[in-house]
């Protein structure tokens, strides 16, 4: 593999109806805009056989595979595919189809340009959205938003699709309860107030089940009381 432009991270558990299809999307995307990228699938041991199938993709796709012992959420899989990305610039999406990859170069350009160190894929500004959500998910999903508006002035602050200048993670300790880790570099992060955010329609999975409920909720609760605290004590620490 020629050294990566672009780490595509992906923390999946039972994804093996989605997994091959987002394994080709995302790379013809990319190829198409001749953007080198590597993408890797951070599996928990997924009994569905999620991690085998990746695997055997990567004779024919810049894939790898790292695969975690134990179940812990999407959070600490999340920060290991950080932690695993070769490239400079690093990207985080869900493995159930719901964020579109056709929209990965755009993204990039923003950041190989210099317009932005972090990019959201969002569904709250012009042009994005979400297809598919019963009222009450639209309901949660706007309390959850709302409760952390006073950290960050990012309009989908609890999106799973992001990418990075890795040099935000410069100086910066990265430590998120849960798996918000995209609100933890906007809050966190040494982004210099380069923060964007590139319209998404986010499509509900079609295949294999959310394994989101109140343990993400709770911990995504503790998350925004530690950002708050980190917040305000910012002035005493300079
Ligand atoms: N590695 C890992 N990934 C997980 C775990 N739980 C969920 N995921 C992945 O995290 C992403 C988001 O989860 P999902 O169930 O789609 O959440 P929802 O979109 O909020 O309903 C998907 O790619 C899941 O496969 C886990 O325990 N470990
Ligand atoms: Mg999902």
């Amino acid at each position: 593999m020629d050294q990566p432009e672009l780490s595509v991270g992906i923390p999946t558990y039972n994804e093996a109806k989605n997994i091959e299809t987002l394994i080709v999307r995302v790379h013809e995307a990319l190829k198409q805009r001749g953007i080198r990228h590597e993408i890797i699938i951070v599996d928990d041991s997924s009994p569905d056989g999620t991690a085998q199938l990746a695997t055997a993709m990567a004779d024919c796709y810049p894939v790898r595979v790292y695969v975690r012992t134990k179940r812990e959420g999407p959070g600490p899989a999340i920060l290991d595919g950080i932690r695993l990305a070769a490239a400079p610039v690093a990207c985080i999406m869900d493995g159930d189809l719901s964020h579109p990859p056709e929209v990965l170069p755009e993204m990039y350009r923003l950041i190989k340009e210099g317009k932005a160190r972090l990019v959201i894929g969002s569904r709250h500004v012009k042009g994005g959205g979400t297809s598919q959500w019963m009222w009450y998910r639209k309901f949660f999903s706007w309390g959850a938003r709302m409760l952390g508006r006073f950290l960050t002035p990012v309009n989908d602050l609890t999106a799973g699709y992001f990418m990075f200048d890795k040099k935000i993670l410069d100086g910066a300790a990265i430590n998120p309860i849960g798996c918000k880790v995209g609100l933890e570099l906007m809050v966190k992060g040494n982004h210099q107030g380069k923060v964007t955010e590139y319209p998404i329609v986010f499509h509900e999975r079609a295949a294999g089940e959310s394994k989101m409920g109140w343990r993400e909720t709770r911990l995504y609760l503790r998350h925004l009381v530690n950002l708050a605290l980190w917040k305000f004590a910012r002035p005493f620490r300079q």
